[in-house]
């Protein structure tokens, strides 16, 4: 049995290829590590992956998520689908209360060989959450997981760049998710491709159904109209027509052309999302670890110098931007 330390990037890409749940299991722990190792690793499986669909859910906390997904798991691999699952919690550095309740919902399938279950959090990663999955779909990509279900709580900015791979994106609320709806009518929240509202068996379920209609409605300039789902996800109840919603919307976009438009898109704002992300922390490092850096902030702080130009010698000097002749010059 191959220790810790004695994984290397071939036995672990052998590993990963044949479905082997120890080396999966290792490679997305350093994944969320940003170990040097998962990096060459997804290098070099990156050629063999494309062949999942991704279907991401999100929502307020509680609403449901977990055990929609279970259910969900339940009803695909009776038709023995193989599975994937990430469950990661933007809210947090640490998902160990997500890790618990997932663990506990999802348990019915950590004994089937088809399903591959894991939560993850950041530990302060480099490029953040978004790098941290994108590279662990990679991963489950490459073992031939042919459906990769994605969990992210929130209803902010931090999921938006998790969920932004998702090929379908199913929001779910509960009633009482009033939050959600206002952004959704705000237009803060972005129109998601299937929407599921949870718990269908409290009184106020109908009521967030017509909410949620009606603003749908407003919004008639779109070829697909997402449809909404009134679900009881404990007992299983419209699982169903849930899953031949999301079935109906990949149809959709395969049919039309648009599946490879948006994963195109997708990865592209991903590793824009990422290469964001990496550039703010290294900004954030270097403007601490510089003193010369810091007394610039100290100089704007006592109005001896101006914002900009500070932020005109911050880049210079952490990115070299703003040189003669460069046009991304901030002036
Ligand atoms: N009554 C009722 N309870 C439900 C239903 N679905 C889930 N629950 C319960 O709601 C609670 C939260 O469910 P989860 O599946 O953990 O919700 P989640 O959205 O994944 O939660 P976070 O990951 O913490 O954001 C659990 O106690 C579930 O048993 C439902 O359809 N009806
Ligand atoms: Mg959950």
């Amino acid at each position: 049995m191959a220790r810790r330390r004695d994984w290397t990037k071939e036995t672990l890409a052998a590993g990963v290829r044949s479905g082997d749940r120890r080396a999966l299991a290792r490679a997305i722990t350093l994944v969320e590590n940003s170990d040097p190792l998962a990096y060459d690793l997804v290098a070099e499986l990156y050629p063999e992956t494309g062949k999942a669909y991704t279907v991401g859910f999100t929502g307020p906390p509680g609403v449901g998520k977990s055990t929609l997904i279970s259910a969900l798991v339940r009803r695909v691999r009776a038709q023995d689908v193989q599975v994937g699952v990430v469950s990661v919690d933007p809210s947090s550095p640490f998902s160990q209360g997500a890790l618990l309740g997932d663990r506990i919902r999802l348990a019915d399938h950590f004994l089937d060989p088809g399903v591959f279950i894991r939560s993850m959090g950041t530990r302060g990663h480099l490029g953040g959450l978004a790098e941290a999955t994108l590279q662990a779909l990679l991963v489950l990509d490459a073992a031939g997981k042919e459906l990769l279900l994605l969990e992210t709580v929130g209803t902010g900015q931090s999921e938006v760049e998790v969920i932004g791979i998702a090929d379908t994106v199913v929001l779910v609320l509960m009633p009482g998710s009033g939050d959600s709806v206002q952004a959704l009518k705000a237009g803060i929240m972005e129109i998601p491709d299937v929407i599921a509202i949870n718990k269908l068996d409290h009184p106020a379920a109908k009521t967030m159904l017509n909410e949620v209609r009606s603003i749908l409605a407003l919004d008639r300039n779109r070829d697909w109209r997402p449809p909404i789902v009134l679900t009881e996800a404990t007992r299983g109840e419209n699982v169903d027509e849930l899953w031949a919603k999301i079935a109906e919307h990949r149809a959709y976009l395969e049919e039309s052309g648009q599946l490879a438009e948006r994963r195109a898109r997708n990865l592209a704002g991903e590793v824009f999302a990422v290469a964001s992300a990496r550039a703010k922390a290294h900004l954030e490092h270097a403007v601490t670890d510089d003193p010369e850096l810091r007394r610039l902030l100290d100089e704007v702080q006592r109005r001896e110098l101006d914002p900009l130009s500070a932020v005109r010698e911050i880049l210079e000097k952490v990115f070299r931007i703003g040189r003669d002749g460069d046009s991304t010059d901030p002036r």
